[in-house]
């Protein structure tokens, strides 16, 4: 089986050598707090992503992995974060949610973005990055990639007339997005459909859930 980009980053999930294991981190335990915000974002005693921010480090994972990430760094973060979800139009409705796609009998991929927004005819899909750039991007891979798969799997979810992706880049404090057209779609669809029996192969020879 040849090497393959998409592949590798998003259905193999191989640990990543170029990412130094700190970055890798720091991304995860972002990404926990800005979930754990969201599941608790609109209860009757809302939490802001401070609060949750040290919550989070106050679990045993997080005393465990993530006291090191108590500082000026994810503090930026997480402050970018706030500022930019407040520029997006439209309400949360789904975050953290596993998404399928059921290929053939022997193959449904699968896809989380980190969340989805509804803004009257348009979908937003969601996801935040701690690097400058998508990581995949250094693999020579489309700067959307990734957003493109999610359309792809949301598309036979959800009847949105536009879909557009966005990544928030915590990062450089920038807000990166693209209108995701049919074309897309149809070109994912096909780069799938013909990597099927590769991808069910790899599955079955590892045993791996796609998460
Ligand atoms: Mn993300």
């Amino acid at each position: 089986m040849g090497k393959d980009l998409f592949l590798d980053t998003y259905i193999r999930k191989l640990p990543d050598p170029l990412i130094v294991k700190e970055n890798t981190q720091i991304g995860v335990f972002v990404h926990q707090v800005i979930a754990e915000w969201f599941k608790n974002r609109v209860s009757l005693f809302p939490v802001s992503l401070d609060d949750v921010y040290h919550k989070v480090l106050k679990t045993k994972q997080g005393s465990a992995y993530f006291h090191n990430f108590f500082n000026e760094e994810t503090k930026n973060y997480l402050d970018n974060f706030a500022e930019m979800f407040k520029s997006l139009d439209g309400e949360v409705f789904a975050s953290e949610k596993q998404y399928s796609l059921k290929m053939d009998d022997d193959l449904t991929l699968t896809g989380k973005p980190d969340f989805l927004m509804k803004n009257g005819p348009t979908l937003l899909i969601v996801d935040v990055k701690t690097g400058g750039r998508p990581p995949h991007e250094k693999y020579g891979m489309d700067h959307w990639a990734q957003l493109k798969y999610f359309a792809w799997l949301l598309s036979s979810h959800f009847e949105a007339q536009e879909m557009v992706g966005a990544y928030l880049l915590l990062k450089g404090n920038k807000i990166s997005e693209v209108k995701i057209t049919k074309k897309d779609m149809a070109e994912t669809e096909k780069y799938f459909r013909a990597k099927a029996g590769e991808i069910s192969e790899f599955i079955e020879k590892n045993k791996i859930l796609m998460a």
